[in-house]
Parts: C-alpha cells; sequence; structure tokens
C-alpha cells in the first residue's frame, strides 16, 4: 500500500485534513488536480473574487498562534489575499512536501479483497491507500454554457473559474458578462468603470444586497484578535456558522415599524447579516417573504435610475433568500453608467457565439472579451468527474444519478473507507464553509484514529443508516421556500445534462450548524452507530506519535 490516507484535493478542507494527519504521523499525501494549492481562491481569479463571509470568520481556528500571526486587511477579504492566506498557513504547517500538483485522479477503484482503494492518476500511476478523503469543494466544476459557436470567437473568452493568471486587459474593451449569479454580480461591480463597454446578459436577476466591505485597522485587528475565542463561540452557535446570529422576535409579532427598522439596519450592515440576521420566517412563509422582498426590491428601485432597467433586475420567480444570496459592491450602480447596458435574455435569447461576438434573437452584439459567469455543477460535480466504484462495482455516479444520498454528508454505504469532510448533505454547504470544513475534518479524523486504535481496516456506513440521513436532509427541504427555486442549492444547472429540468436535488444540509455539529459529535459518542467497521485488531498497528510524521512522496 502506497500511503494509509490520500487526501484529494489542496483547498481549504485538503490543507486542513492534511495538517491533522501530519501531525499524527500518518503517512499520507494530497493529490491537487491544479498546479498549486488552494482550491476555490487558486482558480477564481476573477476581478471581483471576494469573501461573502466575515474574514476573520473564514479563516481557519485550529491554531492561536495563526491567529495572532495573521493580519485580515478586509472585512471581506479578496481572493489575492485569500489564496495569499492559504500558502501562508501551508508554509506555516510545512504542508507543501505532502502536496502532489498538477495531479488529476481520474478513478478511484475500491478492492474489497484487500480492503484498500486503488486510484488512476491522469499521468499514469496508479496508487493504493487504505482510506481516501475526498476534499473536492462544492463548487469546482465550471459549467460553461453549451452555445453553438463558443470555439468560433475571435475574441478572447473565458468561465470565470478559468480567468487568467495574468492581468487581462479591460480598459477600452468591449465585454460581455453572461450570468448574474454571486460571480457575474461581483464580477460586474468590479468592471463596469474599468471596460469600454459592459454589456450584461442576464436570463433571470438575483436578490442582491450590499456587503458594505471596509479595511480592517491595526487597532482593529487586535480587537478582533482579543476576541476569537468569542468570535468562533458565536459561530458555532449560529445555524448559519457566522456572526449573524437570526432575529428570533416573531415577524408578525412586531410592528410593521419595528419589522423596517431591522431591515433598514440591516441592508446597511455587513455581509450575509440582510439574509442570516433576518426573522426566521423570510424562509418559511411565503406572506413574510414577499413582505421583504418587496423592501428589497424598493431599495433596487431606489438605486437604479432607469425605472425599466430595475424592472428588470428585481426576480419575479423566486423570493429572497430563497437562492444563495449574492453579495455586491456598486452592483445596481453599474447600470447607471453610460457604459453599461442589461439585455434580458429570457426576453431575446442567445442564439450563438458568432466570430465576432454573440448574436440574440433580436441582434448582433460585438466584443472582445466574453465572460461566462454561469456556475457550477454543484456539490457533485466534482465526484461524477471522477470514475468512483465501490463495493461490487457500483459506481458512485449511478448511485447518485438522481442526487446525492450519504451518511452525515461524510460517508456513502456501499463506497468503504471513503470520507467527505465536506460532502454533499453534510453540514458545510449551507453554511460558512470553513467552519463546517474544520468539524466534517476533525469527525473524519476522529474516526481514523478510532479505527487505527481499534485495528479496524474497513468502515462502511449502513445502508439503514444512510436512509435515515438522506430521509432527514429530504424532510427538511419541505419547509423550506428554497425547495422551489431553480439554483445550485436544490441541483438546478442548465449547462448540465441531466440537471435541466428542476428536479430536486438534495444537496445540502439545512437544520443548521449548531444540530449538525450535536449530531456527528453524538454518532461519535456512541461508537459510531450507523457505521459497520471490519478488520483484524493485528492489521493495522498504528503509531500515532505526535509530530512523527511518515507522509512522503
Ligand atoms: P450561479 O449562482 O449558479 O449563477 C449562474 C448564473 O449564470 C445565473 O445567473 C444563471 O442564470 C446564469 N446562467 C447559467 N447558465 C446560463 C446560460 N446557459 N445562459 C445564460 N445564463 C446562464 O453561479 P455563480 O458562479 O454565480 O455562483 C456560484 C457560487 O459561487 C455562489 O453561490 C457562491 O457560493 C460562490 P439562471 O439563474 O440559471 O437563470
Amino acid at each position: 500500500m502506497d500511503y494509509e490516507v490520500i487526501v484529494i484535493g489542496a483547498g481549504v478542507a485538503g490543507i486542513y485534513q492534511i495538517k491533522r494527519l501530519a501531525d499524527l504521523g500518518i503517512n499520507a499525501t494530497v493529490l491537487e488536480a491544479g498546479a498549486d494549492l488552494g482550491g476555490t481562491w487558486y482558480w477564481n481569479r476573477y476581478p471581483g473574487a471576494r469573501f461573502d463571509s466575515e474574514s476573520y470568520t473564514y479563516g481557519y481556528s485550529f491554531s492561536r498562534e495563526l491567529l495572532d500571526e495573521w493580519h485580515w486587511k478586509e472585512k471581506f477579504s479578496g481572493q489575492p489575499e485569500n489564496l495569499r492566506y492559504l500558502n501562508f498557513v501551508a508554509d506555516k504547517f510545512g504542508l507543501r512536501r505532502f502536496m502532489q500538483f498538477n495531479c488529476r485522479v481520474d478513478a478511484a477503484h475500491f478492492d474489497e479483497a484487500a480492503n484498500l482503494w486503488r486510484l488512476e492518476i491522469a499521468d499514469g500511476r496508479t496508487l493504493t491507500c487504505r482510506f481516501v478523503i475526498m476534499a473536492l469543494g462544492l463548487l469546482s466544476i465550471p459549467t460553461p454554457p453549451r452555445l453553438e459557436g463558443m470555439d468560433s470567437f475571435r475574441g478572447r473568452s473565458f468561465h470565470t473559474f478559468h480567468w487568467p493568471h495574468e492581468p487581462v486587459e479591460l480598459a477600452g474593451k468591449k465585454v460581455a458578462v453572461i450570468g448574474t449569479g454571486a460571480t457575474g454580480i461581483q464580477v460586474i461591480g468590479e468592471i463596469a468603470d474599468k471596460v469600454g463597454e459592459l454589456v450584461v446578459f442576464q436570463r433571470r436577476p438575483n436578490w442582491s444586497a450590499p456587503l458594505n466591505n471596509s479595511e480592517i485597522s491595526n487597532d482593529e485587528m487586535a480587537d478582533i484578535r482579543a476576541r476569537y475565542d468569542e468570535i468562533f463561540a458565536t459561530c458555532l452557535r449560529t445555524p448559519g456558522g457566522f456572526e449573524h446570529e437570526p432575529d428570533r422576535r416573531g415577524f408578525f409579532e412586531v410592528s410593521r415599524e419595528e419589522r423596517l427598522a431591522l431591515w433598514d439596519r440591516l441592508y446597511d450592515g455587513p455581509g450575509f447579516g440582510i439574509w442570516l440576521g433576518n426573522f426566521r420566517e423570510i424562509f418559511t412563509n411565503e406572506e413574510a417573504n414577499a413582505e421583504f422582498s418587496e423592501y428589497i426590491a424598493e431599495r433596487i428601485r431606489r438605486r437604479v435610475k432607469d425605472p425599466a432597467t430595475a424592472e428588470k433586475l428585481i426576480p419575479r420567480d423566486h423570493g429572497f433568500g430563497v437562492q444563495r444570496v449574492p453579495m455586491e459592491t456598486n452592483y445596481f450602480e453599474a447600470y447607471n453608467r453610460e457604459n453599461v447596458s442589461l439585455v434580458d435574455i429570457s426576453e431575446t435569447p442567445i442564439e450563438r457565439v458568432t466570430e465576432t461576438g454573440l448574436r440574440t434573437s433580436a441582434r448582433d452584439y460585438e466584443f472582445d472579451i466574453i465572460v461566462y459567469a454561469t456556475g457550477f455543477d454543484a456539490i457533485t460535480g466534482a465526484f461524477d468527474h471522477i470514475d468512483i466504484r465501490g463495493t461490487d462495482g457500483v459506481t458512485l455516479r449511478e448511485k447518485w444519478a438522481d442526487g446525492p444520498s450519504t451518511f452525515l454528508g461524510m460517508m456513502i454505504h456501499g463506497f468503504p473507507n471513503l470520507l467527505m469532510p465536506a460532502g454533499p448533505q453534510s453540514g458545510s454547504a449551507s453554511t460558512n464553509y470553513p467552519r463546517g470544513i474544520e468539524t466534517g475534518v476533525d469527525w473524519c479524523t476522529d474516526l481514523l484514529e478510532y479505527m487505527w486504535a481499534h485495528g479496524h481496516v474497513r468502515a462502511d456506513a449502513t445502508a439503514a443508516a444512510e436512509k435515515r440521513w438522506t430521509d432527514h436532509v429530504v424532510r427538511m427541504y419541505a419547509m423550506m421556500l428554497m425547495r422551489k427555486a431553480k439554483s445550485w442549492f436544490t441541483g438546478y444547472n442548465s449547462n448540465v445534462p441531466g440537471h435541466e429540468q428542476g428536479r430536486i436535488r438534495y444537496f445540502v444540509y439545512n437544520g443548521g450548524a449548531p444540530k449538525y455539529v450535536a449530531t456527528i459529535n453524538d454518532v461519535a459518542a456512541k461508537d459510531y452507530e450507523g457505521i459497520a467497521f471490519g478488520g483484524s485488531a493485528q492489521a493495522t498497528p498504528r503509531s500515532l506519535a505526535p509530530g512523527a510524521s511518515r507522509a512522503a512522496e
């Protein structure tokens, strides 16, 4: 066996996972398809890419030294700084030596006789390991549209995920942005005043509210450092894993004036407060949601000068917060600029890409650059891109054809020894991601330690346990207005075959971080109830001496 553990992916999850394994002295490696570490923050280099989480709640919490050393410079830090941070972490803890880059995993097959995973790497190697840990990212497979003529365009075009590493000259350029999700909204707000001309192609508008970013001074950072324990304790307590706590007053129990006062405060406040600091009924009650959505619509009307454009920017098919809420900076003001225009492609669809630009049903447009901000094959896409086979040769693609089913979002019945610290249906996808990641990595690592201590060489979630968890995840969707929205939260993506129809895929756990953590801790406390272990006590005597790192390439 080449490794005890192989971690796939060197993003936020993979970095922390290898840190835990290295500290335990486990023979482990990270395989990363990219040329360097960082995951999301390695790839997404488009202008405007930044956290929607408060920076100091996004960073890792596991090391006091790290918390003391790193100075976040902005409340919502941008991509270059975020990538610097992850590199700083990897270098500080000497983790790079456990990572192999440009190393794409094509296949992972479980060998039932030997209780190990056999991984096929794109470079031709086969690697074996006892455990494989999928740290693949929830949004790591970009999906450009499927438009005729895309290859014929003579200008530059790229999906935001593949925004070039070298600076892209924007001054004076005619630029198209297709897509107005969280990404498109960031790009548009950032480049509107830097390009010659910008045309936004919008299929459906998204509800969006101001990020209200600001710099973090030395004094503020000192204060944050002093409060880190309190900050992370708050994140542990709140459903979203943020500092933002829902307003626990009943929506209908307070007066309209009180509701407006809260909303005015949240609209001018930072980040996801407007979403997660709101009344809880916004997510579950149509009437409450409609009243708040109208409040935001009014805000949009106040900010966009042309009334017809304002109306086009107001969603009609879903209410505020039932899809992931993009956070914006100068987004609505961009449409007040002479050089920016909005094309509603629900009225005049894009028919094709031409050599010189885009053709809609109404006219031709000429561009130097076309930016596809068209989203991701979310949550399960990265799994579908690897040929993963469990017991009896069953492929994960087949098993998840209609959507994922998991145990706690971290294990899959029939795929023993495969762990997902931040998998589909885990607590991560619907919460402040790194908070969920730390929880998930710690739980997976504890499970491994338990197995090593007991000499188990095989762990598989039982079919019954998987069903219980998946049913629980499904039931929670029934309470949420989110179930009605066509978004990546429910598995909708018009660019992925089979995902266009809007059939719900139960991708995320909606019970909130505290309940999730309580549940997984309870499973661990009950000797991992729901997991069937196998193997003999003599099979894997482990040295768990901390610091005795044997990980090697
Ligand atoms: P999203 O949120 O999935 O948004 C994709 C956007 O692109 C959305 O406005 C789509 O319109 C639009 N889209 C997708 N395909 C097409 C085609 N074929 N033609 C026209 N328009 C299209 O992805 P993002 O990258 O913005 O955000 C992903 C997450 O990244 C985000 O939630 C954060 O967590 C970080 P639609 O609404 O489907 O009509």
